[in-house]
């Protein structure tokens, strides 16, 4: 099956504490599928879109977990590779609807650090994806993952087609100094790049980011306000901004990837800039009113009622 679009990255398993307030608390943990990749891929694929990941996971029963959910979900798996001898990536994390949450990672040495180039061909490469979408968490895992993402841009360039960049700094992961020289060498090459005001600052030098990463190339540069909501600048010069949904946050991890699935979905749909910004809003709002980063992704006829409806749906 050829596809719409393509990412990679670990796909985790994340331990989210059931009690509210701090992991020295927390005795009750849920088990969710997570990772920034796995969680848009997920989304895009409950929009009707065609996804695949190219990642590793463990020969575990976290990993079968992480596969089972990826086929459920309807996502491609041609490309997830199961590693003997590596266990798959794990999170531990508390669960605030307010303010950051403690996260533990327990990913060094996983299968999904040892992404590689290889994995990419052995994939088949982008498989006709009009659409590559990066993170800036991959990179962070090891030389070979930092590798394949730049692998993927260069077999997305060749082929022609649009390359996302969602800078995501994970601090945990590595040092902003390390960050940013890769963040700048990346979000160079990206079509779109996505972050909140920090990640921007980080990709590139120059003191207004927007402006930076458009002058070097960018057709869009959407900044992530949190609760404020998003804006986003083009290279015709573009410069609009979408409130947030008012919605009760339950659980605020996995709204920027949610933000992601529904603003790339709706850009393959042929729909501009400001209506993208809409849908990723409201896929954002869906995902934050429901635990985990997956289980409240939108399918397209619960998207466009939001659309329709705002807020009151998702109270
Ligand atoms: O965006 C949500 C992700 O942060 C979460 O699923 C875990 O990918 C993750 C990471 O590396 O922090």
């Amino acid at each position: 099956m050829a596809l719409d679009v393509l990412t990679l990255g670990e796909p985790l398993v994340a331990f989210v504490a059931v009690e509210g307030g701090s992991l020295a608390d927390a005795a009750t943990y849920r088990r969710h599928v997570a990772g920034a990749e796995t969680n848009f891929a997920i989304g895009l694929a409950r929009l009707g879109v065609r996804a695949g990941i190219v990642a590793r996971v463990g020969d575990d029963g976290l990993g079968s977990a992480i596969l089972r959910r990826l086929r459920a979900e309807g996502v491609d798996v041609g490309g997830v590779t199961v590693e003997a001898g590596a266990p798959t990536g794990v999170l531990i994390r508390e669960r605030r609807a307010l303010g950051p949450s403690e996260v533990l990672y327990r990913r060094s040495g996983s299968a999904g650090s040892h992404l590689a180039p290889a994995d990419l061909e052995a994939a088949g490469g982008l498989r006709g994806a009009r659409w590559l979408h990066v993170t800036g968490i991959t990179p962070a895992l090891s030389p070979s993952a930092l590798a394949a993402v730049e692998a993927a841009i260069d077999l997305a360039k060749r082929a022609g087609a649009t390359v996302s960049f969602d800078v995501n700094l994970r601090r945990k992961l590595w040092s902003e100094a390390e960050a940013a020289s890769v963040f700048r060498r990346l979000a160079a090459r990206a079509d779109v790049v996505l972050g909140d005001p920090d990640e921007l600052a980080l990709a590139t030098s120059v003191d207004d980011a927007a402006a930076g990463l458009l002058s070097a190339g960018t057709s869009v540069v959407v900044t992530k306000l949190g609760a404020e909501g998003v804006r986003a600048r083009t290279s015709d010069g573009q410069d609009m901004a979408v409130p947030a949904l008012p919605v009760r946050a339950v659980d605020p991890v996995g709204a920027g990837d949610a933000f992601c699935a529904g603003f790339i979905a709706a850009r393959l749909d042929g729909l501009d800039v400001g209506a993208a910004l809409r849908w990723g809003v409201a896929c954002g709002a869906a995902v934050v009113s429901v635990d985990g980063d997956i289980d409240g992704l939108p399918t397209r006829p619960e998207l466009e009622r939001l659309l329709q409806a705002g807020a009151e749906t998702i109270r």
